[in-house]
């Protein structure tokens, strides 16, 4: 009993669970817990329709998931296809989504989904032989029917606009719970990486750095790459510190910037 007793305050006062109860801000709708590793994606193969949040958890980080509606009969098989042959996708409809977790963290993005059938993907990009992650087994299909599940979407407090290289931010974040709506309303595709910056660490540090060397900064959590017009929206505990946002498909265009939270 004693020993019971000890395991349980042992517990309760490791750093890993004040991490995860840190992490845990409030999330709308029904929760889809998803968990994704090397290289695989373990999700729900059912929803119920309306207010849902998807929640990442990825125990060796390194993946995102982005969400697409599928409509005629068409499959996540036939989506990781077209992708990967860089084809159109009129049946296919990106509802954007989430990844990289800090470590022992989640991250999340909450949707209104419709009756239907729904793809999940990992489109990260490996350097090492040049696949996305969908094309090494990162893909799951989920199908919405039955009892919707009532609620709107939550209304943002900071309104993120991805521009033409560069994100635009309604107002200074500070630190807890946000829930940020992230629009791209540029001409390419945008991503939006938020990393820490480790302590003792600058910005110029983290532009700076090279495959090789030492890390100077962490993943926070990541926006994933969205096509010009498409939103997404996702709650996020911030604490104080050094950030910078990082765009990997426009990095090449300068499209990094740091972020402070202060207070
Ligand atoms: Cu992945």
């Amino acid at each position: 009993m004693i020993r019971t007793l000890a395991l349980i305050i042992a517990l309760a006062a490791s750093p890993l669970s004040r991490l995860s109860h840190a992490n845990a801000p409030q999330l709308p709708g029904q929760i889809l817990d998803i968990t994704e590793d090397n290289f695989f994606i373990r999700a729900p193969a059912t929803a119920r329709p309306g207010l849902t949040t998807i929640r990442l958890t990825s125990p060796h980080g390194g993946h995102q998931f982005e969400l697409y509606r599928l409509e005629g009969g068409r499959t996540v098989t036939d989506l990781v296809a077209a992708l990967a042959g860089n084809k159109s996708l009129s049946w296919a409809t990106e509802l954007g989504g989430a990844g990289y977790p800090r470590a022992g963290g989640t991250v999340n993005a909450s949707y209104i989904l419709e009756p239907g059938r729904y793809a999940i993907i990992c489109a990260v990009h490996d350097r090492k032989d040049g696949l996305r992650h969908y094309q090494k087994g990162m893909f799951s299909q989920f199908t919405v029917s039955g009892r919707r599940v009532a609620g709107a979407l939550p209304i943002p407090d900071i309104v993120v606009r991805e521009v033409d290289y560069r994100w635009n931010l309604s107002r200074q974040l500070a630190a807890g719970s946000h829930v940020l709506r992230v629009t791209n309303d540029g001409k390419h595709a945008h991503e939006m990486k938020i990393l820490r910056v480790l302590p003792g660490h600058t910005y110029e540090e983290v532009k700076a750095w090279k495959p090789g060397q030492s890390r100077v900064d962490q993943p926070f959590a990541t926006i994933t790459t969205m096509s010009p017009g498409v939103s997404v929206i996702t709650s996020i505990e911030f604490e104080r510190g050094e950030y910078v946002l990082w765009c990997v498909p426009q990095v090449k265009h300068g499209m990094t910037q740091p972020l402070t939270i202060d207070k």
